[in-house]
């Protein structure tokens, strides 16, 4: 009994290894082998059963130590059926294995057809790129050169997952290399060097593109029409625009200039400048010109004369100036068309007579200030005790609406504007630096702490004024007509 296992196992053995040894070494005829195999094995369980042997006699034999020994035949009728059965489902495994096997090799093979008919295609575009030199561009060999990587890795792919030689992959990969040799040859034709200078205007694209790029991130502000006040306040101030000396010369370091706000024609332009005299307290004359254009060219529209204004403190709007009266506590209103004081009325509770000027500033004591709203003073009182007193004033009547109390000391800072019913104040860094570093808005009677530098060309800023129509800051930088765009915040 147990040889008979012994012997089948060895037979289920062989069998195997047989099997697998074919299938690894033959891949093109395993179905004949196992066929074979499982024939054998059908054959032999069927011609057994037909001629049973049931009995035999057998001889024994003593050995020394007198135990009885003999050989037993096993009639072939014992013949396990299990083990036969177990023989057939490894045959049926290896058969579906081989399937798997040859229908892979299909695939490589159709696989191979697709990349030959790509490699004749390349060659074609080759040749073609041969024959006509001039037709040809970087685009062309990058392309050829991207497409023949793509063939090497897969060819590179296929080789590994094929087991043994194959003549066909190898032919392709001869290919292949035989191409990439071709392609750089012909580039490396290129005698007018159009190749290089290709590569250096890609690159310049390149360049050209990232510094638009960065451009459009950096000086691309919201834009907000004029007189809005949609944005959520001042986010920053240009260079300074040097526009050129006030119209009196060098030696007027002191004085004001602007342009007019008229909110119900915002486009039409008058600018005005108002040097004080070299005293540096009060002005008898100030120009107005009826564009820019006059204004760099000295093409005076008017010239105006007031019996007198104090300090660098006026403003134009809606074509009426609006002054502080020298030596007194009043405010004017001058209709520059009729060359008449129209209103004169004191400012109640203004401190005055250099009482609380700007830092740096003498005698702008009141200091009027136009922004989308309408119009505005700002000065200081006795009862605020020279902190900055806001007010809205009805620019008919020269009446107070409404003031505000803030807690900044006015002559701690160099000057003031009102921009959307906020005021800023300035205050010096150095003598080419200023900062807007206060903040007071009137709609909710907050103060607020903000830090936006405004370069300089001169000492002292002897006038800062902002305008709704151009959004721009004016300022008089002793003697000198400076100006600045305004950015928002969104
Ligand atoms: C070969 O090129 C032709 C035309 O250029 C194209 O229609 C065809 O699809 C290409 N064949 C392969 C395998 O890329
Ligand atoms: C590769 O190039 C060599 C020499 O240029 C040539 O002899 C060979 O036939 C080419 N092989 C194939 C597969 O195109
Ligand atoms: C830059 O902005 C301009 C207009 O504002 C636009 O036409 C252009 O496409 C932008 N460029 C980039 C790279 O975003
Ligand atoms: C403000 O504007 C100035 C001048 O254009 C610029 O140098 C600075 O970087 C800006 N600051 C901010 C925070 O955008
Ligand atoms: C300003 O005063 C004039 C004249 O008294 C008046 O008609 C007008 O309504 C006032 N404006 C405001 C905003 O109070
Ligand atoms: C079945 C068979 O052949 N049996 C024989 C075995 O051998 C003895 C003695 O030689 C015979 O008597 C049996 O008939």
């Amino acid at each position: 009994m147990k040889h008979t296992q012994v012997a089948l196992l060895l037979l289920v053995q062989g069998a195997i290894a047989q099997a697998t040894t074919m299938a690894a070494t033959e891949v093109t005829s395993p179905v004949s082998t196992l066929q074979y195999l499982t024939t054998q094995l059908n054959e032999k369980t069927t011609s057994q059963s037909t001629s049973p042997k049931l009995f035999a006699n057998v001889t024994g034999s003593l050995d020394d130590h007198g135990s009885c020994q003999c050989s037993v035949y096993l009639p072939d009728t014992t013949f396990p059926v299990q083990k036969a059965e177990e023989l057939q489902v490894i045959a049926t495994t290896l058969l579906q294995k081989f399937e798997a096997e040859l229908s892979q090799v299909k695939e490589y093979s159709k696989r191979i057809e697709l990349y030959q008919q790509q490699i004749l295609n390349i060659t074609l575009r080759v040749e073609h790129m041969e024959q006509s030199s001039i037709s040809y561009t970087e685009l062309d060999f990058q392309l050829l050169k991207v497409e023949i990587n793509d063939l090497e890795r897969l060819v590179t792919q296929l080789k590994s997952s094929v087991v043994g030689s194959n003549v066909i992959i190898d032919q392709i990969y001869l290919e292949i290399t035989n191409l990439t040799i071709l392609v750089n040859q012909l580039e490396s034709m290129d005698k007018n060097n159009i190749l290089a200078i290709r590569r250096q205007i890609v690159s310049l694209q390149n360049q050209l593109r990232e510094c638009e790029e960065s451009k459009n991130k950096t000086t691309a502000p919201p834009y907000f029409p004029p007189g809005s006040c949609i944005h959520r306040g001042l986010l920053n101030v240009s260079q300074p625009y040097v526009v050129k000396l006030n119209w009196r010369g060098f030696s007027y370091k002191y004085g004001s200039w602007g342009r007019d706000y008229s909110p119900s024609n915002p486009e039409k332009e008058i600018y005005w400048v108002a040097p004080l005299e070299t005293s540096g307290r009060y002005f008898e004359y100030f120009r107005t010109y009826g564009s820019f254009d006059d204004l760099l060219l000295f093409k005076t529209q008017y010239e105006r004369r007031l019996r007198y204004g104090e300090g660098s403190g006026a403003a134009l709007y809606n074509n009426f100036f609006y002054y502080h009266v020298y030596t007194s506590s009043d405010i004017a209103k001058y209709d520059i068309n009729t060359n008449n004081v129209v209103v004169r009325k004191a400012l109640p509770s203004a401190a005055v007579n250099n009482r609380f000027s700007y830092a740096g500033v003498s005698y702008q004591d009141i200091d009027f200030a136009v922004d989308e709203s309408g119009l505005w003073v700002i000065y200081s009182t006795e009862n605020s005790m020279g902190n900055i007193v806001i007010s809205k004033l009805n620019e008919t009547t020269l009446d107070v609406l409404n003031t505000w109390q803030t807690r900044q000391y006015k002559p701690s800072v160099s000057n003031a504007f009102m921009l959307c019913g906020i005021l800023y104040a300035t205050r010096t860094l150095s003598t080419r630096k200023e900062e807007i570093f206060y903040m007071y808005d009137t709609s909710t009677g907050e103060e607020g702490r903000v830090s936006v530098i405004m370069d300089k060309k001169l000492d002292t800023i002897q006038s800062l004024a902002y305008n709704p129509t151009d959004q721009r800051l004016y300022v008089y930088n002793d003697g000198y007509l400076l100006r600045y765009d305004v950015t928002f915040q969104p």
